[in-house]
């Protein structure tokens, strides 16, 4: 069997899930590629040691690009904060790696940019982490919009709302800071709705959009880790947030299609409330990732006398249910979304096909996410220019 390197660089949250896809994809798809985990890279010596052994590396690194020049990695895999992913994208692609990408794929376009034109010269297979549209009743959603079962669609109406940095003493982390997420909400939630709505609509092209940060400081956090809004006593001195707390806006799909997108952290009661619910001439789709085994559908052909949603909880029948669990609504988690995604990765390199969502897409999503930027500040329609 054929058998792949994985370089993880970063030790955090995403590290621990995509070394669980990573470990687990052969136990669900048996793709036929084995994946060492060999080598992680963390930015001190007790760091990088303690993510080696949580999460199985055989070797540790404190210098990433000593990781991304080991001629025995086949994959490196960037699970860093953002300002980090141009400069690791981008030696990879030179080094010849195939790459996995955490979201946002930069912090604007201008580094997407870059990081494209690396990965296209290089041509290697590039994955960005929008792991949420492998779900697989957005999954299925897509396949009864591409099947026509709700017919031309006219409006997509999506939101990410969280409540972990509501409380103005949760700690002031590098999500918190321009210099190193790019943005605040877009950026760190707001681009996974960009992502659904490309997905299962089709490319924005024009936004009209509203942002604001309510909260203007925070107690600074020690360590580059991000605890999600877990305080510390150490925590006292206060920093200023520059980037977004929220971001609204309205949507001119290039398919004629409208719609809104909204993004907050300060949403108290809402915990990962990703949802879109989308419109079209024969029916109504809904979906909300807190409640992620169900579809929510409306077919109007069924009739005025049955006339409201029904709901189907995916299972075998369903798109990726062949490796996921016997039963529907046994349960599909965080962890079996990561595992898709390393599976279409793999499937990707086997079937030297593009990754879906790959760096091409990151960029779109990146010049989506610039336009709302644009036109919060001038309060107009901007062009994506996508
Ligand atoms: P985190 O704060 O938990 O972990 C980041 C780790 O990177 C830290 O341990 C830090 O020490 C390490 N790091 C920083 N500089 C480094 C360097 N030069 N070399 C090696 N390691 C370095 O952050 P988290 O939550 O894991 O986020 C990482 C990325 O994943 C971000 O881009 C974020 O937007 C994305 N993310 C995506 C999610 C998704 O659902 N797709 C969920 C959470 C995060
Ligand atoms: C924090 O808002 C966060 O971890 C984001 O960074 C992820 O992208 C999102 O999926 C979960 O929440």
């Amino acid at each position: 069997m054929k058998s792949l390197n994985v370089g993880m660089i970063g030790g955090g949250f995403m590290a621990k899930a995509h070394s669980l896809a990573i470990s687990g994809v052969n136990m669900f798809f048996d793709d036929g590629i084995v994946l060492n985990r060999k080598m992680i890279a963390e930015v001190n010596e007790e760091m990088a040691k303690d993510a080696a052994r949580r999460f199985g590396y055989e070797k540790y690194t404190t210098n990433w690009r000593t990781l991304v020049e080991d001629p025995d990695i086949d994959i490196v895999d960037i699970v860093t904060p953002n300002n980090l992913h141009m400069e690791m994208a981008i030696a990879a692609a030179n080094a010849g790696k195939h790459i996995i990408c955490e979201k946002p794929l930069g912090r604007n376009s201008n580094e997407t940019k870059k990081i494209l034109a690396a990965v296209e010269k290089a041509n290697v297979k590039n994955l960005v982490a929008f792991n949420y549209r492998k779900t697989p009743a957005v999954a299925l959603a897509k396949k009864f919009i591409d099947e026509g079962s709700i017919g031309k669609i006219l409006n997509f109406r999506g939101t990410y709302l969280q409540d972990w940095s509501a409380d103005p003493e949760s700690p002031l982390s590098w999500r918190f800071k321009k210099d190193v997420a790019g943005s605040g909400a877009l950026g760190d939630i707001g681009t996974h709705v960009i992502d659904f709505a490309h997905f299962l609509v089709g490319k924005i092209d024009e936004v009209m959009s509203m942002s604001k940060t309510w909260i203007k400081d925070r107690p600074i956090q020690t360590g580059g880790l991000d605890t999600l809004g877990n305080k510390s006593a150490e925590n006292t001195e206060r920093g200023v947030v520059d980037v977004d707390d929220e971001i609204s806006t309205l949507l001119r799909f290039k398919n004629g299609a409208v719609g809104s997108i909204e993004a907050t952290r300060n949403a108290w009661g809402r915990n990962n409330f990703l949802t879109f619910e989308i419109h079209g001439e024969k029916g109504s789709l809904y979906f909300n990732y807190e409640r992620r085994d169900e579809l929510q559908v409306f077919f109007a052909e069924d009739g005025d006398d049955r006339r409201g949603f029904k709901t189907v909880y995916t299972g075998t029948p369903h798109p990726y249910g062949e490796g996921l669990w016997p039963i529907p609504a046994i349960g599909i988690g965080y962890s079996e979304v990561k595992i898709i995604e390393m599976h279409d990765f793999l499937q990707a390199i086997i079937q030297d096909k593009e990754c879906e969502p790959n760096f091409n897409e990151g960029h779109k999503i990146a010049q989506v996410s610039d336009a709302i930027i644009e036109s919060s500040k001038k309060q107009k329609w901007v062009k994506t220019n996508v």
